[in-house]
């Protein structure tokens, strides 16, 4: 009996978990993306470029050069609590990733890597 009500509440975990990165999956951005966005360089610990700038209203590809060996993203959130994201990179253990960044709304935005906390930047949309 405890075996089946073992694998039920597996099945239910499974089932909030599924529902769940449903729920938080950001939308693809839609029309077209500018290719042509701001490189975002991590290097010793820190973000190399602390404030980048977008042109608003369009989507844009950031591109992200992890030149660390430790692993680091790009997550951008509306402001430094971080508790509304609006692009969550891949974390990359090293190297280069591309990610799309839906079109945003002239203001000041925090990035950080979500890996490392102290590191932070600023995207200013305009
Ligand atoms: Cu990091």
């Amino acid at each position: 009996m405890k075996r089946i009500l073992l694998a039920l509440g597996l099945v239910a975990l499974a089932a909030i978990n599924a529902a769940c990165s449903t729920a938080s999956a950001q939308p693809l951005p839609s029309g077209p993306v500018d290719p042509n966005g701001p490189t975002i360089v991590a290097r010793d610990m820190k973000f190399q470029n602390a404030t980048v700038e977008v042109t608003a209203g369009s989507s844009v590809t950031l591109h992200f050069d992890n030149q660390d060996s430790a692993p680091h993203n790009v997550a951008i959130y509306t402001d430094s609590s971080a508790s509304s994201a609006v692009s969550v990179g891949e974390i990359v253990a090293s190297g280069k990733k591309d990610q799309v960044v839906p079109a945003l709304k002239p203001g000041t935005y925090f990035f950080r890597c979500d890996v490392h906390h102290d590191m932070t930047g600023t995207i200013v949309a305009k």
